[in-house]
């Protein structure tokens, strides 16, 4: 430890990450700052040309609402994004991002991304809020624009941020080390955004062996927003809603695509189509089971029925689409040339995101055009931005927001100074990249302001910062102390390396708290077993240790997801109902209650006790509310 130089930077506001919804706070917030004199600095633990979940690039944009063409309304985006989640939802924060989006999708096509135009020059629709783009560059040019904004002397990449410093109830600024130099980041910030994405390896994940690592999620996101809000004392949302992707088995292929824009069937074994043969079982989740379209965790479900009646594999029936599609070009010529184009779509969809999917086809010698591919349920992930919800509890917009979900400041969440955005920020899902982006500028905004308004500098107290240094950089010391110990340095009675502590906490997700080997199935005894567990991996992570700076990275990236899994199990145990088949089934309380969960189950570590305190919170409309009959129209 004695070597490491710390290094203090001190600005108004600090953006943490450097993905979309950093990008997006980094554009906004550096307007603003340079008419108010404000400060702003950005540190990603990579480098934001390529970081975070659109590192490989996107095929599409999944939220642009087109509000100028008239066809969709503000709250038809509210209606879509509820219904999707089983009515769990704050409508505010959904209506907020949903009216800034298209302007955001219009700067990144002036950024330069392609966005595909059909021939009169609009926008080639996926579906009805999914656009279709060129994306394998979609990160760069974001960041582009991020880092011209910013200006690099403002921008620290490499720099892995542990966790937040505080001054009494209010932010104070972050922690982080650089995971190329022997170098101790202390940052003093008066407001600080967190925007460090979700997480991925907190459930044991389906590729093992050669393929560890593998996962649809980026292993690079690892809880890290989920820990820094909740070591600051900030209230939770939405900690039970994890997002299981159904997604092309072993690589991890995205399906919108498929199912949207190809409009291809998935079928088991016996080509029976389950969202056909298993519709009655809709009838068990109404009103949701009722709406259109049929919520992301009850198309799952249906097909997850078929896979535990012994019927899979289930296949997505690329064969059948194509042909499908280029038989309605016309005459054969016609048809000939639309297969070839939808042949090199189909190959595009992966190049531009999910690059290993085009791997494993040509290694399995898979041409689309001809042969089904197998599809299957994922393990499930931490994701606030896509189909899931969990993330902080943040305030809502001023003019939207009822009085419960509103204390100043957009995207702050309950401490006062912290501000979330995509993937940290919860309850408010179908954001995607666009919608993560305009959230980020919304955060960005508001958090100038509040520089603006709280112009005095919080309190750092260099002891307690000299206290996390030892402890942040401890596992190094550990693993220069004991190495000589055993003689594989994988194995030694003094020490867990991070990957053994990885395993431990995935087995105990999985088995107990409704992973993949589980069947995504889980009780109140499994869960209490599971939390018993954790706080056994919980007392290990005092000997965790490093080889280096990079496996110290890994500790404390494994260290944030062991927290993320608390605050999962802890929330799936408190809401005693099943209300996201599909993503996870209780079996000891195995249908939904309108009754007394139609409601945010929200939690919050106490920074002062250690103690975790359970809340409800009301779901309040913003629009009058739909009645069963109309939640058929969306
Ligand atoms: O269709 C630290 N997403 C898709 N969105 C779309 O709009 N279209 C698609 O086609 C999408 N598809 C998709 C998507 C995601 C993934 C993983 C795949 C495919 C394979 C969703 C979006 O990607 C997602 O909504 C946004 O990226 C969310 O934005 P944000 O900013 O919340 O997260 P981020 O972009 O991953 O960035 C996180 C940043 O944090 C950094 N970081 N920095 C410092 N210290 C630490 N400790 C840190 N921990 C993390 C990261 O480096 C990164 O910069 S489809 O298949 O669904
Ligand atoms: P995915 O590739 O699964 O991430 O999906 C991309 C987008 O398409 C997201 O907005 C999904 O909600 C949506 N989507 C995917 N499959 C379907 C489906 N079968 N029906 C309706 N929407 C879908």
């Amino acid at each position: 430890m004695a070597n490491f130089e710390t290094i203090e930077v001190t600005t108004d506001l600090l953006i943490l990450g450097g993905g979309m919804a950093a990008c997006g706070a980094a554009v906004e917030a550096a307007y603003w700052a340079k008419k108010n004199n404000v400060k702003v600095t950005l540190v990603d633990k990579a480098a934001m040309d390529r970081s975070g979940a659109v590192a490989m690039g996107l095929s599409a944009i999944n939220q642009y609402v087109g509000l100028k063409d008239g066809k969709n309304t503000l709250k038809d985006y509210v209606d879509y994004v509820r219904n999707d989640l089983m009515g769990i939802t704050r409508e505010d924060l959904v209506a907020n991002i949903a009216r800034h989006v298209d302007s955001t999708v219009h700067l990144f096509e002036k950024w330069g991304l392609p966005i595909w135009k059909d021939e009169q020059g609009n926008y080639v629709h996926e579906g009805r809020w999914q656009l279709m783009i060129n994306g394998e560059s979609y990160k760069v040019v974001v960041a582009e624009a991020a880092k011209n904004a910013l200006g690099m002397d403002n921008i620290y990449e490499r720099i892995f941020i542990v966790g937040p410093l505080m001054d009494g109830e209010k932010v104070a600024g972050a922690v982080g080390f650089s995971v190329r130099e022997n170098k101790f980041y202390v940052f003093k910030a008066k407001a600080v955004l967190a925007a460090m994405g979700g997480a991925v390896h907190v459930f044991k994940p389906r590729s093992s062996g050669e393929g560890l690592g593998r996962a649809w999620y980026p292993p690079w996101n690892s809880g890290s927003s989920a820990y820094f809000t909740l070591k600051a004392g900030a209230e939770m949302t939405c900690q039970e809603v994890r997002f299981i992707p159904v997604r092309f088995k072993d690589a991890y292929g995205p399906v919108g695509a498929w199912f949207l824009l190809f409009k291809s069937r998935a079928t088991n074994a016996f080509d029976e189509e389950y969202m056909v043969t298993r519709r009655p079982e809709l009838e068990n989740w109404k009103p949701y089971g009722g709406v259109k379209p049929i919520p992301a965790n009850l198309r799952n479900w249906l097909g997850m029925l078929d896979v535990m009646e012994g019927k899979g594999p289930i296949y997505m029936r690329t064969e059948e689409a194509i042909q499908k599609l280029s038989e309605a070009a016309g005459d054969p010529k016609e048809a000939k040339k639309k297969l070839k184009e939808l042949e090199a779509e189909a190959w595009e969809d992966f190049l531009d995101m999910t690059i290993s999917q085009a791997i494993l086809w040509a290694a399995t010698n898979v041409q689309p055009e001809e042969k089904s591919s197998e599809i299957a349920a994922a393990e499930p992930y931490f994701i606030g931005s896509h189909s899931g919800a969990s993330g902080a509890w943040v305030s809502g917009p001023a003019d939207l927001a009822p009085p419960e979900y509103n204390w100043g400041y957009a995207c702050m969440a309950t401490v006062k100074g912290l501000f979330c955005a995509g993937d940290a920020s919860g309850a408010s899902s179908h954001k995607f990249s666009s919608g993560s982006h305009a959230e980020g500028r919304i955060a960005g905004k508001a958090a100038v302001a509040y520089c603006v308004d709280n112009p005095q500098q919080p309190n750092v107290d260099m002891a307690k910062v000299e206290e996390l240094k030892k402890e942040i950089l401890a596992p190094l010391d550990r693993y220069e102390e004991f190495k000589g110990g055993s003689s594989d340095p994988d194995i030694n009675p003094n020490y867990i390396k991070p990957k053994m502590f990885m395993f431990r906490l995935q087995k105990i997700m999985d088995e107990y708290a409704g992973g993949v080997s589980s069947q995504f199935k889980t009780s109140k005894p499994l869960l209490n077993k599971g939390l018993e567990l954790l706080k056994f991996l919980s007392e290990d992570s005092d000997k965790l240790a490093a080889d280096g700076l990079h496996e110290l990275m890994r500790c404390w990236e494994n260290v944030h997801r062991m927290w993320q899994a608390e605050a999962h199990v802890r929330t799936v145990l408190f809401r005693e109902e099943t209300r996201w088949p599909g993503y996870y089934f209780r079996a000891d309380t195995p249908k939904m209650n309108q009754n007394d969960w139609l409601c945010f189950a929200n939690c919050r570590w106490d920074p002062n006790t250690g103690e975790w305190e359970m809340m409800k919170r009301p779901i309040l409309h913003i629009y009058p509310q739909p009645q069963d009959h109309e939640l058929l129209g969306g």
